[in-house]
């Protein structure tokens, strides 16, 4: 069989996807096909919980075929690239599968992402189109539709969930389906969307999956995670974050046949009324939400009585907070450690309980090949601390076009190099001890220290600029800006924050606090020295809490 990527992506060397498919693992279907068998199989069952709206696998596989007869007909067509950046609403999933089924590929945005990140993301990937929602947490989308549109001349449509004013309504895209559409929709080996990458790097990176490496990984966590189509899974993550869309996620619970439930927002004052009246199963967090949910839980245990599964993922669960879950939640645990490039490590249901409360998982698959490796990429034996290397039957071998920086991602071999620091233990549990990369990961939100520095280096009383992790009690760990500023220049941190904010970026991507400086630590090399000042911020950090 032919693989047919997408320019700018890096295919598996013919002789390995051979063997992924002959293991079973790559099944030629689509992430459309995932969609329309469950509405075979269960027509009736409900998938779909959003606010009162409640869709049955029947009418949401039918209303995926009207938006996708829609999208046609203003002209998106296979391999256009199409911008989505909705909140927690179903026509997410109506939009996605509907691009799906035509070929085109969504490229996943998140609903804190500003004018610097869309627009990035529009040019980088040519996109015909940009799909909102009008208004969410009182920010107006379209207003932000009306800043990327003179920025990005390959964008032909505007298209909005809700008030559409000037640009396309969503509704207005269920047709009656003709039966004269194409036909040949994609095949299982194409790029089905761009899942976004956290990034140490001065753009943030785009992730190709195919339909093929995606609809296994995902099949392979409902199973781990024994969905069924009693599962019911409360989305209170935002909905394309690759952990609550496919570990197992939503994607899993489709699949499987289960329901998803919508929350707008992951707060207890809007989740936990959900789960009970839902009757929720399963949930995934981030860590400081899992903290918050252990505290509201105090006041309001019973809204929980149904919930069975806990995951936690996207940043390291501190133990002290893991034994804190069964006892105080009254559901199991699961640790998940994952990430958008691909391998997915989760604790297993009779894993030993300290396994649990100790170790981020293990990998989905006997065929996820992992590596531990010291700086010269020197295999360590179980036990030792090193770089984490993998590839394996879902994981990438290249970000879209970004053939330079993937000589530095990917071994020759085609290991992606993760930039997270684990130990291994004999049972295969990996344990996340750090980060090589360049990133701070802010309770599960990364951001790239060089995206953030290019933008300070912009502001003209500025010389040079470090981000750097500092601790945090509640996201793990904020950031903080190391900042030279040019001779006689008086900058101030509200002055500089507010930069940022006017350039565009995302308010997550904000430096939690600026340190005024007159020169960087060096390493023996003249590098800037992060450890060193990571060090310092710390200390002063601290000090001040004494
Ligand atoms: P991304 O590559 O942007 O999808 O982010 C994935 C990264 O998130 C991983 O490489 C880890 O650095 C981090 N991560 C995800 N889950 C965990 C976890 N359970 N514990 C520690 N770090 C995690
Ligand atoms: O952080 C992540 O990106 C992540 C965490 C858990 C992920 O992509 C996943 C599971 O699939």
């Amino acid at each position: 069989m032919k693989q047919d990527v997408l320019p700018g992506c890096v295919a598996w060397p013919e002789e390995v996807a051979a063997r992924y498919r002959a293991l079973g693992y790559w099944r030629g279907l689509t992430l459309g096909d995932l969609l329309s068998d469950s509405a075979q199989q269960w027509p009736d069952r409900i998938a779909l919980v959003c606010g009162e709206r409640r869709w049955c696998y029947a009418d949401l596989d039918q209303r995926v075929d009207k938006v996708a007869a829609g999208l046609r007909s203003i002209g998106i067509r296979a391999q256009d690239r199409v911008v989505v950046q909705l909140p927690n609403v179903a026509e997410f999933f109506v939009a996605i599968f509907a691009l799906f089924r035509i070929g085109a590929l969504p490229v996943f945005a998140l609903p804190a992402h500003r004018r610097a990140e869309i627009s990035h993301f529009c040019t980088h990937t040519d996109a015909v189109a940009y799909l909102i929602a009008d208004a969410d947490g009182g920010f107006d989308y379209r207003q932000l539709a009306c800043e990327v549109l003179p920025l990005a001349p390959s964008l032909r449509h505007v298209i909005v969930v809700g008030e559409a004013a000037e640009f396309v309504a969503f509704d207005s895209l269920y047709r009656e389906v003709s039966g004269m559409e194409d036909p040949v929709g994609p095949s299982a080996a194409d790029i089905a969307f761009l899942q976004l990458s956290g990034g140490s790097t001065g753009l943030p990176k785009l992730i190709p999956r195919t339909h093929d490496d995606y609809f296994y990984s995902v099949r392979a966590s409902a199973e781990i995670c024994g969905l069924t189509p009693e599962s019911i899974y409360l989305c209170a993550l935002p909905v394309a974050h690759n952990f609550p869309l496919s570990s197992p996620g939503s994607m899993g619970v489709f699949y499987a046949g289960g329901c998803v439930v919508l929350s707008r927002s992951p707060a207890p004052d809007a989740a936990f009324p959900l789960i009970a009246r839902e009757g929720v199963t399963h949930t995934a967090l981030v860590p400081p939400l899992a903290m918050i949910w252990l505290d509201a839980a105090k006041q309001n245990r019973p809204a929980l009585a149904s919930l069975q599964w806990l995951q936690v993922g996207g940043a390291k669960f501190s133990e002290e907070a893991a034994r804190r879950v069964e006892p105080e939640l009254g559901c199991q645990l699961q640790q998940v450690f994952g990430m958008a490039e691909g391998l997915v490590n989760y604790t297993r249901a009779d894993d030993p309980i300290e396994l649990v409360l100790t170790t981020q998982g293990c990998p989905i698959s006997v065929d996820d090949e992992v590596r531990v490796v010291d700086d010269e990429d020197h295999d360590l034996p179980d036990g030792e601390v090193g770089h984490l290397l993998t590839r394996g039957p879902y994981t990438i071998r290249g970000y879209y076009r970004a053939e330079q920086h993937n000589e530095r991602a990917f071994t020759p071999d085609g290991f992606y190099r993760t930039g997270d620091l684990v130990r291994r233990l004999p049972s295969g549990h990996l344990v996340v001890e750090g980060r090589a990369k360049d990133q701070i990961n802010r309770g599960g939100e990364k951001v790239a220290a060089e995206e953030v520095e290019n933008h300070l280096l912009a502001h003209p009383q500025v010389h040079d600029a470090a981000l750097v992790s500092m601790p945090d009690a509640y996201l793990g760990e904020k950031s903080c800006a190391f900042i030279i500023a040019r001779p006689g220049a008086a900058l101030r941190m509200v002055e500089l924050a507010g930069f940022l904010r006017l350039r565009g970026l995302a308010q997550y991507k904000i430096p939690d606090r600026f340190e005024f400086v007159d020169q960087f630590p060096k390493t023996g090399v003249g590098k800037v020295d992060k450890r060193t000042l990571r060090e310092r911020i710390a200390c002063a950090l601290a000090e001040s809490a004494e």
